[in-house]
């Protein structure tokens, strides 16, 4: 008897599912492969189920002999393992970023005579309303809000990008990647910047933005999307105000709050030393953070407290010393903040932090230390890697030179050729 394989990642079976295992058992003994949460994660397929309960699950379907654990996108271990002669598909992964992985598969069978079979995609009005309900779940607040814990601890580091519209969060959501060696890459998290949330809205980034209105960004970004939020909280403002913030973030499925540990105006980090900054002691943010704690309803959200000392040029002892301070007071991250091009303060202060706190996440921004890898941030111990402002920084200049070269040519034909199409334009948001 031959053996015919097929890998899931779904949490409801429906009818193409079910398609696939009766086509799949015309050629031979069926084994359904279900992709590991760790490999899902990065593909548009977060599981709201987990794999055990997955497999559970797929064992249930008529016709399937056995399940077994597939823990990349990529199918190379189980096919060294299994050495089916056949291995079956919905002809989707034949378009787009899936591609790859089928013509790497295809190369791995033709090794040793197996093949590729791919059966017409399903889709119609269920099937269609499944996907959506997916979708939709992967949306609210419950789920959305205890991802990033989730991503902590599957990934060896958690990439964010800011997001600070509709349109930002779904380049966010959707942007992926066929990056090394064919492996789908893609953002995990999205960060809520103060400077751009401010800048989109033509404000200075000094705590002007009120929180409702910033509260009014996340709700424009949560409709549409279905990635953890990290939200950049600025000082927390007053411990009384900073308390009601955390409720809010909380009910919108904000995974995480990052504060800083600055008082009176505050003005962007990147301005350092240039303009006149606070730092609140240790005591006044140990309390500000233990308080939100106390006000935090969910096990899920984090309060990350970001530490300011690098950039004020307090040195590295003040740097660690908040550090152990505020993990103390409760705070269940620690960003570090420098605005140097070199990251050498970032990874001694990782190091040094990491020698006495093994677990505490650590958080960086490398928007002026852009050298350095992610992999390397993370050999030192970084869980989170947040990319603050690049989305913005990359669209004001491509509006502005299309704005001036408008003006300049009374028309808008010598700007066209760098433009998305109309076509692409009108059809870039699906309809329900
Ligand atoms: C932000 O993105 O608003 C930040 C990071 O707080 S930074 O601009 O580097 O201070
Ligand atoms: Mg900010």
């Amino acid at each position: 008897m031959k053996t015919v394989y097929t890998c899931f990642s779904t949490d409801v079976i429906h009818e193409g599912h079910l398609n696939i295992i009766k086509e799949a058992r015309k050629y031979g003994n069926v084994i359904v492969g279900c992709l590991s949460d760790k490999a899902s994660i990065r593909y548009n397929r977060f599981p709201t189920v987990p794999e055990e309960k997955r497999m559970e699950l797929y064992r249930t379907i008529e016709g399937v002999e056995k399940v077994v654990l597939q823990d990349s996108m990529h199918y190379d271990d189980v096919i060294e393992d299994l050495h089916p002669d056949f291995v079956i598909h919905g002809d989707n992964w034949s378009k787009g970023p899936e591609a790859a992985i089928r013509t790497h598969v295809v190369e791995l069978l033709k090794a040793y005579g197996g093949e590729v079979i791919d059966v017409p995609y399903t889709y119609n009005e269920d099937v269609r309303k499944i996907d959506l309900q997916l979708k939709e779940k992967l949306s609210m607040p419950e789920y959305r809000r205890k991802r990033l814990r989730q991503l902590i601890a599957m990934t060896p580091v958690v990439k964010a990008m800011e997001a600070h519209s509709g349109l930002t969060g779904l380049i966010v959501e959707k942007t992926v990647i066929e990056g090394k060696e064919g492996k789908l890459d893609q953002f995990d998290a999205m960060w809520i910047s103060s400077l751009c949330d401010s800048t989109a809205k033509g404000k200075p980034d000094i705590e002007l933005v009120d929180m409702t209105s910033r509260f009014r960004t996340i709700e424009d970004i949560t409709e549409v999307t279905t990635k953890p939020i990290i939200f950049d909280g600025d000082t927390g403002g007053l411990t009384e105000h900073f308390v009601y913030t955390v409720r809010s973030l909380e009910r919108l499925g904000v995974s995480a709050v990052i504060i800083e540990d600055k008082k009176g105006l505050k003005k962007n980090s990147l301005f350092g030393t240039e303009v006149e900054q606070t730092q609140a002691t240790i005591e006044e943010f140990s309390a500000k953070i233990a308080a939100g704690k106390k006000a935090q309803l969910t096990d899920d959200f984090m309060i990350i407290a970001r530490i300011e000392s690098l950039i004020l040029e307090k040195g590295m002892e003040d740097a660690l010393e908040r550090a152990k301070a505020f993990v103390a007071a409760g705070a269940d991250g620690i960003m570090i903040h420098s605005r140097k091009k070199d990251p050498a303060e970032i990874l001694e202060f990782c190091d040094k932090f990491r020698a006495f706190d093994q677990t505490t996440p650590i958080v960086v921004v490398p928007s002026s230390f852009n050298v350095i890898t992610e992999e390397e941030l993370a050999e030192h111990g970084v869980n989170i890697v947040i990319y603050a402002n690049q989305l913005t920084r990359s669209a004001f200049p491509a509006m502005q030179k299309t704005a001036e070269d408008i003006l300049r040519y009374h028309r808008a034909k010598e700007v066209d050729d760098r433009l998305m199409s109309i076509k692409d334009i009108i059809t870039l948001i699906d309809e329900i």
